[in-house]
């Protein structure tokens, strides 16, 4: 651990959550927070107040939690908050046993600057912040105009974003990672209205194109604007229902955008482009999107499961239409790309009205945990 601060570094600021759910939580919160005052490289800047909270994800019948968030100025590098705040956990008698289960004190680094880093130790914006509204109330008492660097939002405005009522959540991710039985598990604990992607993704051959079989006629630019239209109408705005639970979808518009991009003729005409924006313009974009993320092993084991001739489950249904690409190989490499530009699109650029505000990255290759990841996300925001 390195608690040594070295004065001539920059300091950077951080936004820190704090949470307990056992033992005296007020006083264990009091004492955490005290012992990071006393951190030498340590500024305490504000701290919000306790907030008392339901639990979210873990086992059943965990007591409620005390939560709260703290605004710090450190000389520390990422790795060095990260390694002081759980000294401080263990000085608190912080035992982990089960996933989310119950905690004298849990100490997370929400954010730091403007940095955005993911290794096996620390990723950092907090993976899971951006619908957590035990994470977000106390954060925005006291730091509001913060930005997220990944969502290009405040941390008031994720909290205004999850607190809207007719929220619509997107499960994003190429067929066979698994968006369909996701949607499904959360639409049924959420009860919320559900959404099935109305046709499958146009996908065939090395370049990204159009199924004949989805629009039998036109050029793979008319092809693509009848699955775009087909995808935008469940989602118009004048049709949206006025649904207290929200609607959950098992596809994003967006992604037709992105295929179109990767296959060189629709991108060379240049007038996919108009015509799809305008399309859009007239649906409800998501405001949370959980991206879903498979490896190369997980999809090549489902998309061979779809392939056998006796299957008849509805398990994967989505990859059927990537049983008319010539290769199984040329198949997981094509959704690979495809996978690493819809997560690319989804971080960076996108225009402001289509952005969500909120996007959590969920790997599916175990369907059960990923539901459980997905569900808790989506609680965290009531
Ligand atoms: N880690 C990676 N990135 C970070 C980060 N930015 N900050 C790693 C902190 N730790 C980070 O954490 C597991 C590992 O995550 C660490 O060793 C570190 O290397 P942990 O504290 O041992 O375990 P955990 O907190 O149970 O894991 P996890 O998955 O981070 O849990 P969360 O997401 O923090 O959720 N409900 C309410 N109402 N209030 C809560 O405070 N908290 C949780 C925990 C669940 N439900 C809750 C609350
Ligand atoms: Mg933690």
């Amino acid at each position: 651990m390195v608690l040594e601060s070295n004065r001539s570094r920059k300091t950077a600021r951080c936004l820190i959550g704090c949470g307990a759910n056992i033992g005296a939580r007020r006083q264990q919160l009091d004492q955490a927070i005290d012992m990071l005052r006393f951190m030498p490289g340590v500024q305490i800047l504000r701290v919000s107040q306790f907030l008392e909270t339901r639990p979210v994800g873990g086992p059943p019948g965990q007591p409620p939690y005390l939560n709260a968030a703290c605004l710090i100025e450190t000389t520390f590098e990422p790795i060095e908050v990260l390694d002081m705040l759980l000294a401080v956990e263990n000085a608190l008698q912080r035992s982990r046993e089960t996933r989310w289960g119950p905690r004298t004190i849990d100490l997370d680094l929400l954010l730091y600057e403007d940095c955005v880093l993911a290794t096996d130790r620390l990723q950092v914006p907090h993976p899971r912040m951006s619908t957590r509204r035990f994470v977000l109330e106390p954060a925005a008492e006291i730091a509001s105009g913060l930005l997220h660097p990944l969502a290009q939002c405040t941390i008031g405005e994720l909290l205004e974003n999850i607190l809207e009522p007719h929220l619509h959540i997107a499960v994003v991710g190429i067929p066979g990672s698994g968006a369909p039985e996701i949607a499904d598990a959360i639409a049924d604990v959420t009860l919320s209205r559900l959404i099935h992607s109305p046709a499958p993704l146009p996908l065939n051959g090395s370049d990204f194109l159009c199924d004949n079989k989805i629009s039998p006629r036109g050029s793979p630019t008319e092809q693509l604007l009848h699955v775009t239209q087909e995808y935008a109408t469940p989602l118009l705005e004048s049709q949206w229902p006025n649904d207290p639970h929200g609607t959950v979808t098992d596809y994003w518009i967006e992604a037709i955008r992105v295929a179109a991009e990767l296959n060189t003729e629709i991108k060379a005409s240049g007038e996919f482009k108009e015509a799809f924006a305008s399309i859009i313009q007239k649906t409800v974009p998501p405001h949370v999107v959980l991206l879903l993320n498979v490896n190369r092993q997980t999809l090549s084991e489902r998309v061979a499961y779809r392939s056998h001739a006796a299957q008849q489950s509805d398990i994967f249904s989505d990859l059927v239409a990537v049983q008319a690409m010539t290769t199984t190989d040329q198949s997981i490499t094509t959704l690979l790309t495809l996978q690493e530009h819809l997560a690319e699109r989804l971080l960076k650029t996108q225009d402001n009205r289509s952005r969500p505000k909120a996007i959590i990255e969920i790997k599916s290759d175990d369907l059960g945990k990923a539901a459980l990841d997905a569900v808790a996300a989506i609680e965290g925001i009531s």
